[in-house]
């Protein structure tokens, strides 16, 4: 469709025709004047301009690599400012991520940007330990956009965290990549755009470059390592494009120092031998990862992770919790239909549980209940012999007791009868004495 200023014409959107040659102004040689400013629809446009121009864009980055390797450097040669940050120790136990956003603005586009840096990378022993961190980032932040997306109530200003690349920087060894940097490779490419950066590229000679370079691609190919791939489909910039691809990986370094060359300015490193200008294409990649990442790609970056690598995490998740677009009989089903057949069987489930713990419950208060009395009976027994214990100790002291009296009594019978005996001596020789003396008495008078 084309909008004229005297109708509205509808033509296949295949072809690419001119209100002057449709009208055939062209053919009867009359003059026709280019419009002095943009009519119709031919502005729309612009208007997504001002709007992103107003409301300004977002860019998130991971830096992943060893600690010293350039990361800081290289994202404030690239956005050409100096961003805070502190440098990390060797020591640290265990690899964490730094968060760090910043709003800047160049002419008068605001850019958003959030640095995430890898702490502690390439100093742990355990290899699981350093790939795992990043891991879980990314995931938590796949994590955040799902649930903010499943709200009731959104947020129209949610601050989309997800990482839209990860610039891998590769130690200059001019060998082959370390298992480490494999692994993690492995772990995260299907998870976000990598970008492989060979870092401080200014200590490798340039034909060692050249060769670490084909060595590092074909480490990544023989492991099925997939880094990001600068699109080719949009034919202004397929060329360069497919040229860059062929790039990879980029060998950058980084400077935000200013140094003089002749009469001009330039940010590099100087070294005894010259200097080494970071703008300089014949000196390293940096102006070919620049061009890439913010002139050219940023849109396809941020495109990809979210039709391509949230979307996967999306639909893994949501059929993790059993979410389907079609029912067992290959018909699709509309999400009503899937939350009724969702919770029905919840329901199902629940009632299925319900039973299942009241039967155990049931049994539970039932073995209880036999527990408890066979304590009591136990209880019982026990008391009834302590009891019969303590009878027989008292009798047996009781028996004790009656023999101890009865050998008392029988002493003091042998005592009595004794008594008796010396009293009725006593009484036999008292009365011989009376006796004796009326005798005497008698024979006197
Ligand atoms: N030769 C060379 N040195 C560089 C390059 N980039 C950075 N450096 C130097 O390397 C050192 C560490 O640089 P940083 O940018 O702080 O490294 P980093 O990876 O951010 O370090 P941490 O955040 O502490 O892990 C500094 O002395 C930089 O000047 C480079 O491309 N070539
Ligand atoms: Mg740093």
């Amino acid at each position: 469709m084309a909008v004229g200023i005297w109708g509205t014409l509808a033509f296949p959107a295949s072809q690419e025709v001119t209100a002057a040659r449709v009208w055939g102004w062209e053919r009867e040689n009359i003059r026709c004047l280019a419009p002095l400013g943009h009519f119709g629809f031919e502005c729309l446009p612009y208007q997504l301009v001002s709007k992103s121009m107003r409301q300004g864009f977002s860019f998130n980055i991971l830096c992943v690599g060893e600690t010293g390797i350039g990361k800081s450097t290289l994202i404030n040669t690239l956005f050409n400012t100096n961003l805070k940050d502190n440098k990390s120790s060797h020591f640290y136990p265990n690899v964490r991520l730094t968060v760090q956003t910043y709003n800047l603005q160049e002419s008068n586009v605001k850019l958003k940007l959030t640095v995430v840096n890898t702490v502690g990378y390439g100093d742990q022993i355990n290899k699981e330990g350093s790939y795992q961190p990043i891991i879980d980032y990314i995931d938590a932040q796949f994590e955040a956009y799902l649930q903010e997306e499943l709200k009731l109530k959104r947020s129209f200003r949610y601050h989309d965290t997800r990482i839209h690349v990860c610039l891998f920087f590769i130690s200059p060894t001019g060998h082959s990549l370390n298992s480490l940097d494999l692994l993690t490779m492995k772990n995260i490419d299907r998870k976000v755009n990598i970008i492989p950066l060979i870092a401080k590229a200014d200590t490798v000679s340039k034909n060692d470059l050249q060769k670490f370079k084909s060595k590092i691609m074909s480490e990544l190919i023989s492991n099925d390592i997939q880094i990001y791939q600068f699109p080719t489909d949009d034919e202004t910039i397929a060329q360069t494009n497919s040229s860059m691809n062929g790039m990879l990986p980029f060998a950058v370094v980084g400077s935000t120092d200013e140094v003089k060359v002749g009469k001009r300015m330039v940010r590099g490193r100087h070294y005894p031998w010259g200097v080494l200008q970071v703008e300089n294409e014949n000196h390293c990649d940096f102006v070919k990862l620049r061009d890439m990442l913010l002139c050219t790609n940023m849109e396809d970056l941020k495109e990809q992770t979210h039709f391509h690598h949230y979307e996967y995490y999306r639909y893994s998740k949501l059929q993790k919790l059993g979410f389907t677009d079609v029912g067992p009989d290959n018909q699709s089903v509309s999400f009503q239909e899937l939350y009724e057949a969702k919770r029905l069987e919840f329901y199902d489930q629940c009632q299925r549980e319900k039973e299942e713990l009241k039967k155990k419950f049931m049994q539970q208060v039932k073995d209880r209940e036999t527990a408890f009395k066979d304590a009591e009976k136990e209880a019982s027994t026990t008391s009834l012999m302590t009891l019969q214990n303590k009878f027989e100790h008292l009798k047996r002291i009781q028996q004790e007791e009656i023999m101890k009296l009865e050998e008392e009594k029988r002493q003091l019978e042998e005592e009595i009868i004794d008594f008796c005996k010396t009293k009725a001596a006593c009484e036999t020789l008292q009365t011989q004495a009376c006796t004796n003396i009326k005798k005497d008495k008698d024979r006197k008078k």
